[in-house]
């Protein structure tokens, strides 16, 4: 069983609920345990700017899947919840993303782990520093990381 951690973002629609369904899809998988989800968070759009915020969760899990099927599932479970890839940084129903693997690295024409963009991203960071405090990549702090961001727009919300 490898821990890993996974990023949720939805910005069309009602967005909680594509979250937690994805959630629950993920948790469906007999060879997927949720350890762990973060509090929801509003966050302002990276990247394409005109579109509508975020609502980001980051959740902790334990897997028997290698990475390529955990890619897959992820994959799969966006189709599900209808995902639709027309801008490349646009509006989506539902974008799982893997953050981490273990303490693998992997870089290929598939697959990037850890993912290439989330210490750029206050809206993986936080999240993710607030379920795992302490999680570090290959000795890199991601608290100082995130202490490092400008501020992007990001606040917790109780749905
Ligand atoms: O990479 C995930 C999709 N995405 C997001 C997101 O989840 N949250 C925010 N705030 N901006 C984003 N831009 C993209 S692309």
């Amino acid at each position: 069983m490898t821990k890993a951690y996974l990023g949720l973002g939805s910005n069309i629609g009602d967005k909680r609920e594509y979250i937690d369904k994805a959630i629950e899809l993920v948790g469906q998988n007999k060879e997927i345990e949720v350890l762990k989800t973060s509090s929801y968070y509003e966050t302002e759009p990276v990247g394409y700017k005109e579109q509508e915020w975020f609502l980001n969760v980051v959740i902790e899990i334990k897997t028997d899947l290698k990475p390529y099927d955990l890619l897959e599932y992820c994959m799969e479970t966006e189709q599900k919840l209808k995902r639709v890839r027309k801008i490349r940084w646009g509006p989506r129903t539902i974008d799982i993303d893997i953050l981490l693997y273990g303490d693998l690295n992997l870089d290929d024409d598939k697959l990037t782990i850890p993912h290439p963009r989330m210490i750029e991203r206050a809206f993986v960071l936080v999240p993710l520093l607030e379920i795992a405090p302490n999680i570090s990549i290959n000795n890199m702090s991601l608290e100082d990381k995130l202490k490092a961001l400008s501020s992007a727009e990001i606040r917790k919300v109780n749905l």
